[in-house]
C-alpha cells in the first residue's frame, strides 16, 4: 500500500507515534510518504520505502498568519498525484484533518478518491481542539474523515463528550518496539550521573503546564529526603525555568539534572529506576510506556488514559492529580530495596509487551484495508 502520513515532526508524542508507525509500515513493505514541515526527529531516511516531502510556507508580509493549511493541502494533492498514494493518514486533528479534507475535495474534483484516516492524540481534543474558536472546524474534520482512531478509550469518551460527532471511533493504543537486548554498558553510563547506591528518578516531556513538572520536582524532593537519589529532567518547554527555580528554592539543584531535548531517551531510561508522570491530563502517556519498555516502573496521576497504560501495583502506581505525599510514598515503596525495585522493573517490562508493535500495528493495517475497500 502507498500511505501518506501527515504529522508534527517534533519531539511530541503524536509525532513520535506517527514516525514510528511509518517506519514499521515501511518494514512491512508499505511505501510510506511523510508530509510535514520538517523532517520528523526520529526519522532516518535510510529505507527505500520511506520518503519525506517538506511543506514550505513562503513568508509574505501581507499575511499576519502564514497559510500553512493551504500549503499542506496542496502538498498532499501533489504527492498523491505524483506517487499514486492509496491512503492518507493524518495524526493530530488540528489542522491536519482539515487540510486532509481539503486535499480530498481537490482530488475528488479530478476524479481521484483518497480515503482519509484521522488519529486523535489528546490535546487536539481535550485542550486545543475544544476551544470555541476551533471546535466547529474540528467537529467537521472528524465527521468528514473516513475512519477515526483514538489512542485510548478515555480519549474516545472525551471526543464524544466534547464534540458534535456520532462517528465510529476505533481505539488503537500507542505501541512500542520490544527491547529484547539491554545495553551491557548502561552501568558505566549510569555512573556519569549517580553514585553507587543512588536511585535515578526520571521525567521526560515537553515541559508544558499540563505535565505539572513542578510536581515532579516536589515528589523528587520528598524521595531524596528518605533515600539517596538523583532526578533527570529530559525535555524542554515553557515550565522549565520554574522547575529550575523550584529545585534551587528547595536546595536540591545539585541533585537535579536538566538535559534539554534529547534523542537518547532510550539510553537515559535504561539506567533509570523510576519514571514520574504527574500530568493534569494525558490521553495515553507514551513516555510512561517507553519507560516501562526499558524496565522502569511508573508513578503517574490517575487521569485520562493513564490507567489504561499504568497498572496499579503492577507497572507502578497511580495517584490523584497533585497528591505529592501519595506519590512520594508510592515511589519509596518501589525504591525502598533492591528486591522490590527488581520486581517492579520486571512487571513494568512484562506489561509493556501488551503494547508491542506486533500486536498494535496490524490494527492500523486492518483500518487501512477497510478504508480502501469502503471508500
Ligand atoms: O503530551 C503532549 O503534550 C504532546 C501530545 C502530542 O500530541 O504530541 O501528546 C499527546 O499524544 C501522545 C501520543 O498519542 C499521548 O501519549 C499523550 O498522552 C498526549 N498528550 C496529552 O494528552 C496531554
Amino acid at each position: 500500500m502507498k500511505i501518506a502520513i501527515v504529522c508534527y515532526p517534533t519531539f511530541g508524542g503524536s509525532g513520535v507515534v506517527a514516525t514510528e508507525l511509518g517506519i514499521e509500515l515501511a518494514k512491512r513493505n508499505h511505501e510510506v510518504h511523510f508530509i510535514t514541515y520538517s523532517q520528523p526527529v526520529r526519522l532516518a531516511l535510510l529505507n527505500k520505502n520511506i520518503h519525506y516531502h517538506e511543506v514550505v510556507v513562503p513568508e509574505y508580509p501581507l499575511f499576519h498568519y502564514q497559510p500553512y493549511e493551504l500549503a499542506l493541502s496542496s502538498k498532499i494533492v501533489d504527492t498523491v498525484k505524483e506517487f499514486g498514494i492509496d491512503l492518507l493518514h493524518v495524526h493530530y486533528a488540528i489542522p491536519h484533518a482539515f487540510a486532509g479534507y481539503m486535499a480530498k475535495q481537490m482530488l475528488a474534483d479530478q476524479g481521484i478518491s483518497l480515503p482519509m484516516v484521522t488519529t486523535l492524540h489528546g490535546t487536539d481534543i481535550t485542550l486545543v481542539g475544544n476551544h470555541p474558536f476551533y471546535k466547529t472546524a474540528v467537529s467537521f474534520s472528524i465527521n468528514q474523515s473516513d475512519y477515526v482512531t483514538s489512542v485510548s478509550e478515555d480519549l474516545k469518551k472525551s471526543t464524544y463528550e466534547l464534540f458534535d460527532t456520532t462517528k465510529d471511533i476505533h481505539v488503537i493504543p500507542n505501541f512500542i518496539e520490544e527491547k529484547n537486548t539491554f545495553d551491557a554498558n548502561f552501568q558505566c553510563k549510569r555512573s556519569l550521573f549517580a553514585h553507587e547506591g543512588e536511585r535515578i528518578v526520571t521525567h521526560v516531556s515537553n515541559f508544558r503546564k499540563v505535565k505539572r513538572i513542578l510536581d515532579v520536582v516536589k515528589v523528587f524532593h520528598g524521595i531524596q529526603q528518605q533515600i539517596p537519589a538523583k532526578l533527570m529532567m529530559v525535555g524542554d518547554g515553557p515550565e522549565r525555568l520554574g522547575a529550575e527555580e523550584l529545585a534551587k528554592e528547595l536546595g536540591i539543584e545539585n541533585k537535579v539534572i536538566f538535559f534539554g531535548n534529547s534523542s537518547e531517551i532510550d539510553s537515559i531510561l535504561k539506567y533509570s529506576d523510576l519514571f514520574l508522570l504527574p500530568s493534569e491530563t494525558e490521553s495515553f502517556g507514551l513516555a510512561a510506556l517507553e519507560a516501562m519498555a526499558n524496565k522502569v516502573p511508573v508513578i503517574s496521576s490517575n487521569t485520562g488514559g493513564l490507567p489504561e497504560v499504568n497498572v496499579e501495583g503492577v507497572s507502578g502506581f497511580l495517584n490523584n492529580i497533585g497528591d505529592i505525599d501519595g506519590m512520594v510514598s508510592n515511589a519509596l515503596h518501589i525504591l525502598k530495596d533492591d528486591r522490590s525495585l527488581a520486581t517492579f522493573k520486571e512487571q513494568a517490562f512484562a506489561h509493556s509487551k501488551n503494547f508491542s508493535v506486533e500486536k498494535i500495528v496490524p490494527l492500523y493495517e486492518t483500518i487501512y484495508n477497510k478504508a480502501l475497500k469502503n471508500t
